[in-house]
């Protein structure tokens, strides 16, 4: 598999309750590497921006609410087929239906406040990391 790079973003939520480290800890034991990190509070605009696909979906207003509410930490992570292991990591997008053992299985507290992003794909992940970070922040 190919060394990749996705985009994680830990939420609102989970900052709000000090599980930063927590996280990033699973993430490094399943061997991604951070390689650029970087804790701050969207305005309104960047998360629109960031969401812009997801605009005509009922949840977009408070989707666009949830990640203004609170500091966020953006990361790029690095590492053999790391979009995909990422996404296992987190776990599904609803806790309800995530894995035992995944972010979201023992930090969501529901569907929206769901404690992770990651991108979904190699192509978004690279126009995710491109609007959060500039190429000299990321440091492999
Ligand atoms: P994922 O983050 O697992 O890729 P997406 O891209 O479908 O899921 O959704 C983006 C974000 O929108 C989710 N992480 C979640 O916070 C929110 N979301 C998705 N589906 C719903 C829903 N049915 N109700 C409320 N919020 C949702």
């Amino acid at each position: 598999m190919a060394n990749e790079r996705t985009l994680s973003i830990i939420k609102p939520d989970a900052t709000a309750r000090n599980l930063t480290g927590k996280i990033i800890d699973k993430f490094e034991s399943a061997g991604l590497k951070i390689v650029a990190q970087k804790r701050t509070r969207w305005t309104q605009d960047q998360a629109e921006a960031f969401y812009a696909v997801h605009k005509e979906r009922p949840f977009y207003g408070d989707l666009v609410a949830f990640m203004t509410s609170g500091p966020i930490v953006m990361q790029v992570l690095e590492g053999e087929g790391a979009v995909a292991k990422n996404r296992e990591i987190m776990g599904a997008t609803n806790p309800a239906d995530a894995d035992k053992g995944t972010v979201r299985a023992e930090f969501a507290e529901n569907i929206e406040r769901n404690s992770v992003h990651g991108s979904d794909s190699v192509e978004n992940a690279a126009a995710e990391i491109a609007l959060c970070f500039e190429d000299k922040d990321i440091v492999g």
